[in-house]
């Protein structure tokens, strides 16, 4: 494997829930593969749970690990080609990534939606410059329209928890009150419909997902009707897609608190464990009662981070 965005870069699902089982069981099995090489993690936006996690399983596969904060310390970059570049940029990325190669065997690349420019992100353009001229494999740590890292967590942390062979997953939308990228949603969207599971996607109408990640997976504009049944209830805000109306992208066009999830929606489930990627507002998103309750996978959620981590880079190192 020598990029990782979508769910089959990593090939059979199942092979790679169980490499991730094993990882689990043994988190250092695979020391020796990182001996005497680097990763490079950088970031363009802020994280907590990627940043650690990321480390961490670097560190369980004997790699040394380098992070970099573009936005604290290094010179402001500019991603674009052919801007006249006398602005307050002081680098091109066309430089600055084959220089950042040079000190690397790995690189993992945190960088959002800029939520204006649909084309661009769409067309993942910081990161695809990363595959294009690093020379190195590549792994998005949340880019402009996927976060893959948690989205095999995500499904780690279902097969997990399921009750029955083919649980009832729901993926709804939560109000937030600032424009949020859609790549949580698409990538769980996409994983999910690649894994074996019921999906029903629920959010207002406006909200639709691009199809490349929901293809044609079931939605249903009534969250409570969506909520009947599930065994999962996974959680999470976006901004507008732009799908049905293009000059909505990336706006917040709907802040309806009806939509938080709460420990009356809960009861309308099949006792469904509560699911968020976090950091979570609480009581915006969720109530409080729902996060703290027993059925909330939030925590074994971040803690699979590690694990995704791990079999994703033990991939790439084997590739190398
Ligand atoms: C980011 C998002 O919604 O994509 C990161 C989530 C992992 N969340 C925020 O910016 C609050
Ligand atoms: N879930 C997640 O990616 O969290 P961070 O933004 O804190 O890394």
């Amino acid at each position: 494997m020598k990029t990782f965005l979508h769910a089959s870069d990593l090939g059979q699902l199942d092979l790679a829930l169980q490499e991730a089982a094993e990882i689990k069981k043994d988190r250092y099995a695979f020391e020796h593969l990182g001996k005497h090489k680097t990763a490079l993690l950088i970031f363009f936006n802020n994280s907590l749970r990627t940043r650690l996690s990321t480390q961490k399983a670097a560190r369980n596969l004997g790699l040394d690990v380098v992070v970099l904060d573009v936005n604290q310390g290094a010179w402001k970059l500019e991603t674009e080609r052919g801007v006249i570049m006398d602005g307050d940029k002081s680098e091109h990325l066309l430089e600055a990534i084959p220089v950042m190669a040079q000190y690397c065997d790995l690189i993992g690349v945190r960088s959002f939606a800029g939520l204006t420019d649909r084309a661009a992100d769409y067309s993942e353009n910081v990161l695809t410059q990363f595959i294009l001229h690093s020379g190195r494999p590549v792994f998005s740590m949340e880019s402009a329209t996927a976060h893959p890292l948690q989205a095999f967590a995500d499904l780690i942390t279902i097969e997990e928890h399921k009750r029955q062979a083919r649980p009832k997953v729901v993926l709804t939308w939560a109000p937030h009150p600032r424009a949020l990228p859609q790549a949580v949603p698409n990538s769980f969207a996409e994983w999910m419909r690649a894994a074996d599971v019921d999906l029903v996607v629920t959010h207002p109408e406006g909200y639709e997902l691009d199809p490349l990640f929901v293809g044609d997976a079931r939605v249903e504009y009534d969250q409570r009707k969506a909520f009947e049944n599930a065994d999962f209830i996974y959680a999470k805000n976006w901004s507008c897609p732009g799908v049905t109306r293009p000059e909505d992208y990336g706006k917040v066009i709907s802040k309806d608190a009806d939509w938080t999830v709460d420990s009356e929606k809960m009861s309308l489930t099949n006792d469904a464990a509560f699911m968020h990627c976090l950091p979570v507002r609480r009581n915006v998103i969720v109530t409080d009662d729902v996060i703290e309750s027993p059925r909330s996978l939030v925590i074994p959620e971040a803690a699979n981070r590690e694990i995704s981590a791990t079999v994703v880079m033990k991939r790439l190192l084997e590739s190398l």
